[in-house]
């Protein structure tokens, strides 16, 4: 199949996600086209079966605010006349699902059809689309799209709960390649942040305020308190400075060290000894996923999708949001025990293993073949 993909070529699991799907499409012999306005970080190097299709937004002195909805569309109209494109699978709904539809109504003219499926990922659904400002455009979109996901069942339910449509949501749960994940630690690099043998606790998120990351601090905090421990933060976004600034004062401030944006999540993962995501909302949560693809145990909240993926108290534990003694309670019930630790450790392995890229991609294909013979 020739297929186009349009997502945020950003560090969002949304972006992610879409750029994973896609390599793995191509190693399956398909063409895969990105359409987006940057290169996606996770693109990494050649593929023959790769192609990335830049969306340019030209700027005149009359916009304020330049088109990008309108030459989105316009891309993908020129994508999928000049590469034979079977199908166009949109990753977000703002605004990729709207650009869609206005595409295909341009297509459909020309006098072909192309099916466009649009995946929801969360906060195009749970923050930003059920504002008003965008949610007549989301619901409308959503509608006219010839098939609709999301990635979790918590997510589905959420779309019914704020938008007025009567369209079947398919679930696809969100996947990891457990093998590129599944690595030894670097034990330099482990050393080197954890030069006496201390647990290293990872947070990676983009530093949004639905990330709570002040309860990563608090939990780490409590926890620093009983067991030696080192924090990594991984990530960058609107709240790092506050965030940063709280640690100054704060007695472990020589623990906790922020590594900005990192693309090789597959090196850094392996060396933690633990997961905090503590978020008041996650559809899914692909970031706890890859850490448990890579051994790692997650302390989370409840909220959300989440436990769809964590299982509570087997390969890592969640708490109510905002709930840091429970959340450092349970994370020290892990850490402290070698033999507890050790079953968390290959519990988690083996819950990320039903969300292997080998399990879920084949849905996403089946999806796009019985779409494309129902035409
Ligand atoms: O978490 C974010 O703020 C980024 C956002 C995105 O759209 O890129 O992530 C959402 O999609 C991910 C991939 O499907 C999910 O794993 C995240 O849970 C979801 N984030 C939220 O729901 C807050």
């Amino acid at each position: 199949m020739n297929i186009a993909i349009v997502c945020y070529p950003t560090f969002g699991g949304s972006g992610v996600l879409a750029t994973e799907l896609g390599k793995a499409l191509a190693d399956m012999g398909h063409s895969i086209h990105f359409i987006t306005y940057q290169q996606p970080v996770r693109l990494g190097g050649f593929h023959a079966n790769i192609f990335y299709h830049e969306v340019r937004v030209p700027t005149y002195p009359l916009f304020d605010f330049p088109p990008y909805e309108t030459a989105l569309a316009s891309t993908m109209v020129d994508v999928v006349n000049n590469h034979a494109i079977d199908l166009l699978h949109v990753h977000y709904a703002i605004p990729h699902a709207s650009a869609a539809y206005m595409a295909k109504q341009i297509l459909a003219k020309q006098g072909k059809h192309i099916p466009v499926i649009t995946t929801l990922h969360g906060t195009d659904i749970t923050l930003v689309g059920r504002d008003k400002t965008y949610s007549p455009v989301v619901t409308f979109s959503m509608e006219e799209s010839d098939v609709l996901t999301a990635v979790s069942n918590n997510l589905k339910a959420e779309t019914y709960k704020y938008f007025d449509i009567v369209k079947p949501i398919e679930v696809i749960y969100n996947f990891v390649d457990v093998k590129r994940f599944h690595k030894k630690p670097i034990t330099a690099f482990k050393k080197l942040i954890a030069p006496d043998g201390e647990r290293i606790i990872i947070h990676a998120s983009n530093f949004r305020k639905v990330k709570r990351v002040d309860d990563v601090i608090k939990t780490f905090l409590l926890i620093a308190k009983e067991i030696p421990a080192k924090l990594l933060l991984i990530g960058d976004g609107p709240e790092r400075p506050e965030i940063e600034s709280m640690t100054r004062n704060c007695t472990a401030k020589d623990d906790i060290k922020f590594l900005g944006k990192q693309e090789q999540m597959e090196d850094l993962l392996p060396i933690a000894d633990l997961f905090l995501l503590p978020s008041e909302y996650e559809s899914f949560g692909l970031a706890a996923l890859e850490a448990m693809a890579a051994e790692v145990p997650v302390i989370s909240s409840n909220a959300g999708g989440l436990p769809e993926i964590i299982i509570n108290g087997d390969c890592g534990y969640m708490s109510n949001v905002g709930d840091v003694a429970d959340m450092a309670a349970n994370a020290i019930k892990i850490l402290k025990d070698d033999a507890v630790y050790a079953t968390f450790k290959a519990n988690a392995l083996l819950q990320a293993q039903r969300f292997d890229i080998e399990n879920i991609v084949p849905q996403y294909e089946a999806m796009y073949q019985r779409i494309i013979n129902e035409l």
